[in-house]
C-alpha cells in the first residue's frame, strides 16, 4: 500500500458496524427499532432474504443472527417521525428543489397526500376523494399513453395488482428499476438456461468450493452474502474477485456475526483479486475459457449431453490471441490460466454477479460469457454450483415474477388472458429508459410510480426532468421524500400519497429474495398515529375499482391479499405454493428455478450457449468534449456506483470511510494516472461527460486500475447520456467516458 492510500481501511466490516449498531439500537429511536428488527417479515434492504418467519434475524437456511447493518440503516429511515405538518405550506418548490438527496430522505416520513398544482408553487395537502377523482380521470387517457413504473420494495401482491390493473386497462408499459439493473441477466440466462434468475439457492451456495464474484461489492450491498464466502475459505475453497476497484471488504472482512473470529483483523475474502478494464469482462471470461482449453480442463462430455451451441463459443476461444484478449481486458495472461486453474480444479462453483456485469452496453453478452464459463466447467445442473446473479431491491426479483415486465412470459400471459377473459396488449410496452424516451416525445399522458425514484435513477437528468415535465399527471407512491418529487414534475398534476411500508402494512404480505425463495411478511402497524397512510394494495384496488368495476375481478374483494394469493397461484408458474400460504405460513422455493440436475427449462432440456463478441472499448480525446490541447485532462471510463452509505439514489450518511471518500463529491482515481497529468490528491477538478458537468470534485486517489475513475450515483447521473443494450434496456453507468480538468 502505497502513502496515498494511507487512510484507507485495510478491513471492511468491523468495529464501525458494531458502533453502528450500538449507536442506533440505544438511541431513543432503539426500542421502536429492536420490535421491527424482530418483526416476522423480510428485510427491506437488499435481496439476500434475511428475515420472514423464522423471525426478523434468521436466513433463508434458518441460521441465526444474519441482520446486517444496512437492515438496521434502512429501518431506522423508516422509523422517522412524519415530516412537519406545515413544511409543504411553508417551503416552496423552488426551495424543495435546493436539497441534496440526503436532506430530501432527512425530512421524514410522508404522512398525508399532496399534490402539486399546474403552476402552483406549493405541494398543497389534498382529500382522498379529489385524489381519486383526478387518478381516475389521468387514467381515462388511451391505455397506450397510460404507464407505470416501479421499484423493488413493495410486495407481491401490490405488485401483482399493478400490472393486473394496467394490463386490464390495455396497456403494457410496465417500466420497473429492473430495467436498469439486472435487465441483462434475466435476457442472458432466460436464452441460455430457460430460466432467469440465480440457479442457485442458499443452501446450495453452502456447497460450493470456490465463488467466482464479478462486478459485485457485496461488503456493502450484500453483506450477508460475504459471511457464506468466509465460511467457504474456512473450508479450505476459493474465492476469485474481478472487480476494476480493489474493494477493501473483498480483499479482508470482519464480520459482526463471527465476533469470536477475529473482529479487528478480518477474515480474507479474495484468493485472488483480478481488476480488468470497466466493460471488458466478456474478453477476461473468454481468456478463462481459452487458459481452460488449453489445461484441459473443458468438460466436453458435459457439453455433448447437457449443452447445444458449444461449438461456436470453444472455436470463438481457441480463435481469439492471447495479445487481444489481454490488450482489450487489461489482466495478464498469467492471472487468466491462475483463474482459470481455479475454477477447473475446483468440485463446485458458483458464478455470482452483480451491477459491474450489468450496467454496460454489452450486458447480456456479459452474462452469456459468464454462463459459458459455467457450462465448459460443468458447474451448472448440480449442488454447490451454478449462476447466480446477486439481485438488488429485496423484492425486485417478486416483481419480475408478479409479471411487471415489458417482456412476459407466454404461460402468464395465456393465464392471465383467462383470467380477464380478454387478450392483452401485444405491443411489448416501456421499459424505463423507452418510458423517459417516450414521455420526451409527448406520447405519455399518465404516469403512476409505485415506489422508487425515477428521476434519479436515470442518466441525463437534464432530460429526465424534461420529459416528466412533459406527463400530464403523476402519482408517486412513497415512503420518504425524494428528489423525484421535488425535480420529476408533472406538467399538470403531480400527487404524493404516503403508504405503510413492509413491516407497517396491515394485511400479510409476501416478497421473492434472489435466492428464489418466497418469504410471508406478518402485518404490521405504523409509529405515524396522526398519519393519513394508505397500502398499496388498497390504493391499487381501489383505483382498479374506479376504473374497471367489478369485472372481470372483483378488485375491492383484491383488497384483501388473501385473495390476491389466490389469483397468483392461478396464474403464475411456480407460484402454487402461495395458494396454500396463508393456511400453511410454510416460506417456499419458487418451482422451476433452482436446477440441481443438468436439466434446463429450454424446448431441449439442453443449455443453449451463445458465442460473445469482444467489446471494443476506446475512449474519446479530451477535445470531443471541447477541451483544448493546451489544458491538462484526462480521460478516463467513469464507474458509477453506489457509496457505503447509501442506498440507490437516498444517501445515508455523506462519506464512504471504506474508499477514503469523505463526501459525495468526490472522484476515486489511479494514482500514477493523476499524477502522470500532474493532479495532486485532493485537488478539485471538473468532471464532465457528454451531457452535463460537476466542479469542485476532489480527487481521491485509491487502488482502481489506470483510466477508471468511481463516483457516485445519483450526482453523476447528471454528466451524461448512457449507451444502452438494446435485448434489454439497461444502461451502461458503469463505462461512463468522461474528461477530468483543473476547475476554472
Ligand atoms: N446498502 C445498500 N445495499 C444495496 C443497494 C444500495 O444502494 N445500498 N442497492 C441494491 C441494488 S438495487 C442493487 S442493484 C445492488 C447493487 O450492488 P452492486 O452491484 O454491488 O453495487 P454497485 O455500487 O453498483 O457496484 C458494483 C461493483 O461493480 C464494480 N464494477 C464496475 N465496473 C465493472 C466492470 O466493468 N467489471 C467488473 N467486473 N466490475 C465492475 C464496481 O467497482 C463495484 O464494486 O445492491 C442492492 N443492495
Ligand atoms: N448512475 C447510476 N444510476 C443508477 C444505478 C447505478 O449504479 N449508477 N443503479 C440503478 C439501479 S441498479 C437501480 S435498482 C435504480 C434504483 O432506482 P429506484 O428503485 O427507482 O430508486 P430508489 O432510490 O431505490 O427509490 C427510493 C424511494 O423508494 C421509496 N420507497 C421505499 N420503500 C417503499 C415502499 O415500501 N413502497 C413505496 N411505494 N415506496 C417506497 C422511497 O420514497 C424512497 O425515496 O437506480 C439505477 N440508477
Ligand atoms: S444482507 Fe441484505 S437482506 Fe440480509 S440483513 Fe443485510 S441488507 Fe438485509
Ligand atoms: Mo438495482
Amino acid at each position: 500500500m502505497t502513502e496515498h492510500h494511507s487512510k484507507l481501511p485495510t478491513v471492511g466490516g468491523g468495529m464501525p458496524v458494531i458502533q453502528y449498531w450500538a449507536a442506533k439500537t440505544l438511541s431513543t429511536r432503539g426500542p421502536h427499532l429492536w420490535k421491527k428488527l424482530n418483526h416476522k417479515s423480510a428485510c427491506l434492504s437488499c435481496a439476500w432474504g434475511t428475515g420472514g418467519q423464522n423471525g426478523g434475524f434468521a436466513n433463508e437456511s434458518g441460521e441465526s443472527l444474519q441482520r446486517c447493518m444496512k437492515s438496521v440503516e434502512a429501518i431506522n429511515a423508516e422509523l422517522m417521525s412524519a415530516v412537519p405538518r406545515q413544511f409543504f405550506e411553508r417551503h416552496a418548490l423552488s426551495e424543495l428543489q435546493q436539497l441534496t438527496s440526503y436532506e430530501a430522505d432527512r425530512l421524514g416520513r410522508l404522512s398525508v397526500p399532496l399534490i402539486l398544482r399546474a403552476g402552483q408553487k406549493y405541494y398543497e395537502r389534498i382529500g382522498w376523494s379529489e385524489l381519486f377523482r383526478i387518478a381516475e380521470d389521468a387514467f381515462r387517457c388511451l391505455p397506450e399513453r397510460a404507464a407505470s413504473y416501479s421499484s423493488g420494495r413493495s410486495s407481491n401482491e401490490a405488485a401483482y395488482l399493478l400490472q393486473l390493473m394496467i394490463r386490464a386497462l390495455g396497456s403494457s408499459n410496465l417500466a420497473d428499476c429492473s430495467d436498469l439493473c439486472h435487465a441483462p441477466s434475466t435476457v442472458g440466462l432466460k436464452q441460455v438456461f430457460g430460466s432467469g434468475t440465480s440457479m442457485v439457492s442458499l443452501d446450495s451456495l453452502k456447497k460450493s468450493d470456490c465463488v467466482v464474484l464479478v462486478g459485485s461489492n457485496a461488503p456493502a450491498n450484500h453483506p450477508r452474502l460475504v459471511n457464506e464466502l468466509i465460511k467457504i475459505r474456512e473450508r479450505n475453497g476459493k474465492i476469485i474477485v474481478i472487480n476494476p476497484i480493489k474493494e477493501v471488504g473483498l480483499v479482508k472482512f470482519a464480520s459482526p456475526a463471527f465476533p469470536i473470529r477475529s473482529l479487528l483483523t478480518g477474515a480474507e475474502i479474495a484468493s485472488l483479486y483480478l481488476q480488468p478494464i470497466p466493460g471488458s469482462d466478456v474478453a477476461l471470461f473468454i481468456g478463462i475459457q481459452k487458459a481452460l482449453l488449453a489445461m484441459n480442463l473443458v468438460k466436453f462430455d458435459f457439453l455433448r449431453d447437457h449443452a447445444e451451441g458449444w461449438e461456436a463459443v470453444i472455436e470463438r476461444a481457441h480463435a481469439t490471441s492471447w495479445t487481444t484478449l489481454v490488450e482489450t481486458c487489461g489482466v495478464s495472461q498469467s492471472d487468466i490460466e491462475a483463474a482459470a486453474q481455479i475454477i477447473g480444479q475446483s468440485q463446485n462453483v458458483v458464478l455470482a454477479w452483480a451491477m459491474g456485469i450489468t450496467q454496460q452496453a454489452n450486458g447480456v453478452d456479459n452474462v452469456l460469457s459468464i454462463a459459458n464459463t459455467a457450462l465448459m466447467t460443468g458447474n451448472v445442473g448440480k449442488e454447490g454450483a451454478g449462476t447466480m446473479p446477486i439481485r438488488g431491491h429485496s423484492n425486485v426479483q417478486g416483481f419480475g415474477s408478479m409479471g411487471v415486465t415489458t417482456k412476459l412470459k407466454k404461460e402468464i400471459q395465456q393465464a392471465l388472458e383467462t383470467l380477464l377473459g380478454k387478450s392483452l396488449s401485444r405491443v411489448p410496452g416501456y421499459d424505463a429508459r423507452a418510458l423517459m424516451e417516450a414521455a420526451d416525445n409527448h406520447q405519455v399522458d399518465t404516469l403512476l410510480c409505485v415506489g422508487g425514484n425515477l428521476y434519479a435513477a436515470n442518466p441525463d437528468l437534464t432530460q429526465a426532468k424534461r420529459a416528466l415535465g412533459k406527463v400530464k399527471t403523476i402519482i408517486y407512491l412513497a415512503t420518504k421524500p425524494n428528489l423525484g418529487h421535488f425535480h420529476g414534475l408533472a406538467s399538470e398534476n403531480t400527487i404524493i400519497i404516503p403508504v405503510f411500508n413492509r413491516f407497517e402494512t396491515p394485511h400479510r404480505t409476501t416478497t421473492e429474495s434472489g435466492n428464489n425463495f418466497v418469504r410471508l411478511n406478518d402485518p404490521g402497524n405504523t409509529h405515524l398515529k396522526k398519519g393519513d397512510l394508505i397500502s398499496e394494495v388498497q390504493f391499487l384496488t381501489e383505483l382498479a375499482h374506479r376504473l374497471l368495476g367489478d369485472r372481470p375481478v372483483d378488485w375491492r374483494r383484491l383488497q384483501n391479499t388473501k385473495y390476491v394469493r389466490e389469483l397468483i397461484a392461478q396464474t403464475i408458474p411456480g407460484y402454487e405454493a402461495i395458494g396454500e400460504i396463508d393456511n400453511t405460513e410454510a416460506e417456499f422455493t419458487v418451482g422451476g428455478r433452482i436446477f440441481n440436475e443438468p436439466k434446463f427449462s429450454t424446448p431441449s432440456g439442453k443449455a443453449q450457449m451463445h458465442e460473445t463478441a469482444l467489446p471494443t472499448l476506446s475512449l474519446p480525446n479530451a477535445q470531443t468534449y471541447g477541451i483544448s490541447e493546451q489544458t491538462r485532462s484526462l480521460v478516463v471510463a467513469l464507474i458509477t456506483g453506489r457509496s457505503y452509505g447509501q442506498h440507490n439514489t437516498v444517501v445515508y450518511q455523506l462519506g464512504d470511510r471504506y474508499r477514503a471518500m469523505p463526501h459525495r463529491n468526490c472522484i476515486l482515481l489511479n494514482a500514477l494516472d493523476a499524477e502522470n497529468i500532474g493532479f495532486r490528491n485532493h485537488q478539485r477538478v471538473t468532471v464532465q461527460g457528454n451531457a452535463g458537468k460537476l466542479e469542485q470534485v476532489e480527487i481521491i486517489f485509491g487502488n482502481i486500475r489506470p483510466h477508471a475513475a468511481l463516483m457516485f450515483y445519483p450526482e453523476a447521473n447528471v454528466l451524461f447520456k448512457a449507451k444502452i443494450d438494446s435485448r434489454c434496456g439497461t444502461p451502461a453507468y458503469k463505462r461512463v467516458p468522461v474528461v477530468i480538468y483543473p476547475d476554472t
